[in-house]
């Protein structure tokens, strides 16, 4: 089976992290993916530091193996959540969408694995310097919150110019995805959408089968303009958001327009009102299977793949 140094890093048996997703990647889920073998991340979004609380004390019944909490850094309980997450000692911590420097040393203090997602070289030596443990670096592919650069562009230029490990991320769903990430010199990927369409996944059944209905062109990006570009499945909403950036809307109204819309797909199923954040991949998936089944399956194809390029 393979195995690289993030298997080590972060004591785990498949170098695969599972993405800490707003709304969607909550203990359960999270619990799954740590069990069958992957790192499971519990998403805080901009969830306030109580209910993150109860997440890790759940999780921590579920599974004894290590898991990690991505902070969403535009939440406005960031601060909160980072003191929660010291005082909890947990095992991982991701950051997405903006810089942790300022509390990178915080957790390095703890003994706390860091691992920022970044969209850009600089931004990934500028994280080696602080001190980050490793660091995702995302494509533009993922779904969500997203940089400029595509995963095939910017992980190996990533990797010419860190000596800490990468992880890949955005466009990954499956085991020609994870040795295409390893082959651009990534030791690891982080996976989202494809985790969402599994059984262990709270979001509504509806928000699932948007993913699996969905084809190559159907992920599209909205909220350029505001400055936060953001992918989502087309639908209604996004009809409306295009309409609206296209009169030239003003940053205000597009994020008014865009408040509560996530929940409204994950919680509530509208899938036409709601963001349906999802990455390109979404096209590739076709069903709904366990966590277990996922990373089996990714693992069983890596090592498929893996040979049948060694014999090329
Ligand atoms: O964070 C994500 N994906 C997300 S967060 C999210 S919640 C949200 N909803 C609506 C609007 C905004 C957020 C949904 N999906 N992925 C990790 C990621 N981080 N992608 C890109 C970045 C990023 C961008 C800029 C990381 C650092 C960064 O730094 C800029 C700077 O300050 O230098």
């Amino acid at each position: 089976m393979i195995k690289t140094e993030i298997c080590e890093l972060l004591n785990i048996e498949y170098p695969i992290l599972q993405g800490g997703m707003a709304w969607v990647a909550t203990v359960e889920l999270a619990a799954a993916v740590s069990n069958a073998g992957g790192l499971g991340i519990i998403g805080c979004g901009a969830a306030p530091k109580n209910v993150v609380k109860e997440e890790i004390a759940k999780i921590r019944k579920l599974t004894n193996k290590p898991f990690g909490v991505n902070v969403m850094l535009l939440s406005p309980h960031v601060d909160d959540i980072i003191e929660l997450l010291c005082k909890e000692r947990v095992p991982v911590i991701t950051t997405g969408a903006g810089n942790p420097g300022k509390y990178i040393s915080k957790f390095k203090e703890i003994g706390t694995k860091v691992i920022p997602v970044v969209p850009s070289v600089a931004l990934g030596k500028r994280m080696e310097k602080i001190g980050a443990d490793a660091i995702i670096v995302e494509g533009t592919e993922a779904g969500g919150h997203i940089g400029e650069l595509t995963t095939m562009s910017l992980i190996p230029q990533v990797t010419d110019e860190v000596n800490i490990p990468v992880i890949a991320a955005g466009g990954i769903a499956d085991g020609r995805g994870l040795v295409a990430a390893l082959a651009l010199g990534a030791k690891g990927v982080q996976i989202g959408t494809r985790f969402v369409c599994t059984v262990e996944c709270r979001v509504h059944e509806n928000y699932k089968n948007a993913i699996i209905k969905s084809s190559d062109r159907d992920a599209i990006v909205t909220g350029r303009s505001t400055g936060h570009p953001v992918r989502v499945l087309r639908n209604k909403l996004t009809k409306k958001l295009i309409e609206l950036e296209k009169q030239n809307a003003d940053i205000e109204t597009l994020e008014k327009f865009g408040v509560g819309r996530l929940r409204k797909a994950v919680v509530d199923g509208d899938v036409e009102n709601g963001s349906v954040m999802a990455g390109q991949i979404s096209g590739l998936i076709k069903d709904i299977k366990t966590c277990k089944e996922v990373i089996q399956d990714i693992m069983v194809e890596a090592e498929k793949v893996r040979s049948s390029i060694l014999s090329i």
